[in-house]
């Protein structure tokens, strides 16, 4: 991969290829690389992992094989703008070229979020689409670079679909490619490689037009108008131009709403990721004495959110439950909820809320691609993860600025009712789920497996033991059965769940590219509104370290503290 500003070199002889008629698909012999199994979200590895000879093409490759699309097709090609982006997407395009698809409908700059890609994907009818992200893992030529491939539903591709694709990848011996010059990939409209239709197009145009259907800007606008004040932090990222188009222009929120606003191939420098830790300029923000009175912030592909008041964080399994109590105030939604859905590590606050609605909830294993399922069969309608993910049916991908605009929506519904103030009235009239999630990165391989195999250790003599405290109700390894099409995936998170509702949750990351990134979650509930009001990291502090002493994290970790708190 070249550095993205600088436009692929083109060489004389390659030009000249081009400048005669048609380019001709070339065949590339290749050899397998063992590490292309893709993890929680797409293929994520290192920059120079990537940059190795053949090894983007070797993973593309084997992906069309596997999706074995019909001829003619059309896909969505865009990624989060980081180093390597622009490099790819010209290798990507010349393998679908030679591969026989028909069209490919590129983000203008090579540059598309996640849920946009999804959102495109779905309205243009596309058989399915590369996005090129590592996500909130950092970037530049010593970041991460990452391939996530979706369905024509606008979906990551399932677990079958990845399993085959790892599968292919191990036994590559070729692939097909076109010797040509770069496509110009930042001017709208029709271009040609090869065969190939390359059709540029503006990354926010259908996205925004989405948003404006399912929200009521309307109402929005007029709350801005009338001196409301937000602080959007885009983290260098993607959803920069997303942000400055949809708050700024379209519901006239201000100039300099949006910070940080301009995609950079290293991000900055930073994490992209909108948590507590990696977010903290934003948290200072909204804690000053004139701080605006909502903030948010999205990570690298614009797929996560997080949602701030004066002053006040609103954790992701609160938002999820909080949306879900107020979602018939947001046109799109307006006509009530089918059922929800969270990650099993996710807090139980929107179960809860779904019991007092009466529809069902699932619990489903980390990551996106368990939504599809019950997404497509119309089960649920809204769905989250605790990890600063959330989402609906109007794409098949988590969407960080669909779920600050439904802020916004509820927000300019309940007038005078600040951030806070919701989620207190959420808190006494549901319970209050507290929730932290601490994160151990880049630890040795074996000292994490070492902590779950200690937990798992313990499994058979813990439940009726008391920890801490606490009576053990049940501890697990969670396993889950899709119910739409009946598969099951195994080993999805060790669960301890305790006889006052309580539980923590120990997993393994499977987006970290350096060692093994250990996460211990912990969720308390509190059904009296008059103890509600305690920090959670001082209300968990006792079940942090039950946990803690579960695992025997300290002693095996070697580390005092956790790398993130949330
Ligand atoms: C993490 C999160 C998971 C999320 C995934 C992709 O996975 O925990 O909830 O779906 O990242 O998010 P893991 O395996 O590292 O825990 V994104 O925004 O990075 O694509
Ligand atoms: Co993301």
């Amino acid at each position: 991969m070249a550095v993205p500003t600088t436009p692929a070199p083109v060489t004389p002889a390659k030009a000249a290829a081009t400048s005669s008629t048609t380019p001709t698909p070339r065949v590339v012999a290749t050899t397998p690389f063992p590490d292309q199994k893709p993890g929680t979200s797409g293929l994520r590895k290192r920059v120079p992992v990537f940059q190795q000879p053949h090894y983007l093409e070797n993973f593309v490759q084997a992906t069309l094989d596997v999706a074995a699309l019909p001829a003619d097709t059309t896909l969505v090609l865009g990624g989060d703008g980081r180093y390597g982006n622009r490099e790819a997407v010209q290798t990507i395009l010349r393998l679908a070229a030679a591969n026989g698809v028909g069209r490919v409908i590129v983000g203008r700059g090579g540059i598309l979020s996640t849920p946009a890609t999804s959102c495109v994907i779905r309205e243009r009818g596309a058989a399915g689409g590369f996005i090129l992200s590592a996500s909130h893992n950092p970037g530049g030529p010593d970041g991460d670079f990452g391939v996530k491939y979706n369905l024509a539903n606008g979906g990551p591709a399932p677990e079958s679909f990845t399993d085959a694709v790892a599968a292919r990848t191990r036994v590559i011996t070729e692939y097909r490619t076109l010797d040509a010059a770069a496509v110009d990939v930042d001017t709208l409209g029709e271009h040609a490689l090869g065969g190939l239709a390359v059709e540029v197009v503006d990354p926010v145009a259908d996205y925004a037009a989405l948003m404006e259907r399912l929200f009521d800007f309307g109402a929005i606008r007029a709350m801005f108008a009338g001196g409301f004040r937000m602080r959007f932090d885009a983290m260098h990222a993607v959803t920069g131009p997303y942000a400055a188009e949809i708050l700024e222009r379209r519901l006239g929120a201000g100039a300099g709403t949006v910070v940080n606003g301009t995609p950079l191939p290293d991000f900055g420098g930073g994490h992209p990721d909108p948590n507590l830790t990696y977010a903290h300029d934003l948290v200072e923000a909204l804690a000053a004495d004139d701080a605006p009175d909502f903030g948010a912030a999205s990570d690298g592909d614009g797929d996560r959110n997080m949602i701030l008041g004066r002053r006040w964080f609103v954790s992701p399994s609160d938002s999820l439950a909080v949306l879900a109590a107020n979602a018939t105030l947001a046109p799109g939604y307006a006509r009530g909820l089918a059922g929800v859905a969270r990650s099993m590590p996710t807090s139980q606050a929107a179960d809860v809320v779904a019991e007092a609605l009466g529809i069902p909830h699932y619990e489903t294993p980390t990551g996106w691609k368990f939504f599809g399922s019950l997404l497509d069969a119309g089960r649920i309608t809204l769905c989250g993860e605790e990890s600063f993910g959330t989402g609906s049916d109007h794409v098949r991908e988590k969407d960080g600025l669909w779920a600050v605009l439904f802020w916004l929506n509820v927000l300019a519904r309940r007038p005078g009712e600040s951030v806070e103030r919701i989620t207190r009235a959420h808190w006494a009239r549901f319970g209050r789920h507290y929730y932290t999630r601490r994160d151990y990165e880049a630890l040795p391989v074996d000292a994490a497996r070492g902590v779950m195999d200690a937990v798992r250790g313990r499994f058979a003599t813990l439940p009726g033991t008391t920890l801490g405290g606490r009576t053990v109700a049940s501890a697990d390894d969670f396993a889950y059965a899709d119910p739409v099409d009946g598969s099951v995936t195994e080993h999805q998170g060790l669960r301890v769940r305790f006889a006052d509702g309580s539980r923590v949750v120990f997993r393994l990351s499977g987006t970290g590219t350096e060692g093994a990134t250990l996460r211990i979650y912990v969720e308390g509930f509190e059904p009296d509104p008059a103890r509600q009001g305690e920090d959670a990291q001082v209300a968990l502090g006792p079940l942090v370290e039950v946990a803690l002493a579960l695992g025997q994290v300290r002693e095996r970790t070697g580390r005092e503290e956790s790398t993130v708190i949330t």
